[in-house]
């Protein structure tokens, strides 16, 4: 799945260990979205299909990729071995599965080596992942940086308005 304009290739791969984690990280997915940055969407199971995984990696940045949100559960090693094929920034989602309550996709993904770093959300995070990865790229597009900005000022409003509301 890939969503982009016609002018330009995705800038963003999500991808995941299982389509089974798709219900968690489509919200990274509506992040990217929201701010009209391109992305693409694939399974690729670090321990089903490393080879397939390790290519994903490998290519990535050449083929116009900025940024990649891996989300896994359970021994979650896809983030940290992408990682450890790209130069691209990581971003990863721990997944949440039917026991652990997470904690052990949580700590397979948090726990990197020195040298090769996952910038790792919280449990089940794909929309934080989502508008970190919206960050990462602002950094150099003044455009979407504002409309970053402006994201965060409607955040700080209804925050405002939530607190006016309890105390009148
Ligand atoms: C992990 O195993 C996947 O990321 C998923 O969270 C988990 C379970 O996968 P399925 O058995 O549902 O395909 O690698």
């Amino acid at each position: 799945m890939s969503a982009g304009g016609p002018e330009s290739g995705p800038l963003v791969g999500i991808v995941m260990g299982s389509d089974s984690d798709w219900p968690v990280m489509e919200a990274a997915a509506q992040a990217l979205a929201e701010f009209g940055i391109p992305y693409e969407v694939d399974v690729v199971s670090a321990h089903r299909m490393p080879r397939e995984m390790l290519a994903y990696g490998e290519q990535a940045a050449g083929r116009g990729l900025r940024t990649l949100i891996a989300g896994a559960g359970g021994a979650a090693h896809l983030p940290g071995m992408l990682a450890a094929v790209t130069p691209l920034p990581v971003i990863g989602v721990p997944v949440p599965l039917k026991h652990l309550d997470g904690m052990d996709s949580l700590l397979s993904i948090v726990q990197m080596p020195a040298g090769v770093p996952v910038a790792t959300v919280s449990v089940a995070g794909a929309r934080n992942a989502g508008l970190l990865a919206a960050r990462i790229l602002g950094a150099h597009d003044g455009e979407l940086r504002d409309r970053m900005a402006a994201f965060q000022q409607e955040l700080n409003d209804l925050a405002t308005e939530k607190g006016r509301r309890l105390r009148t």
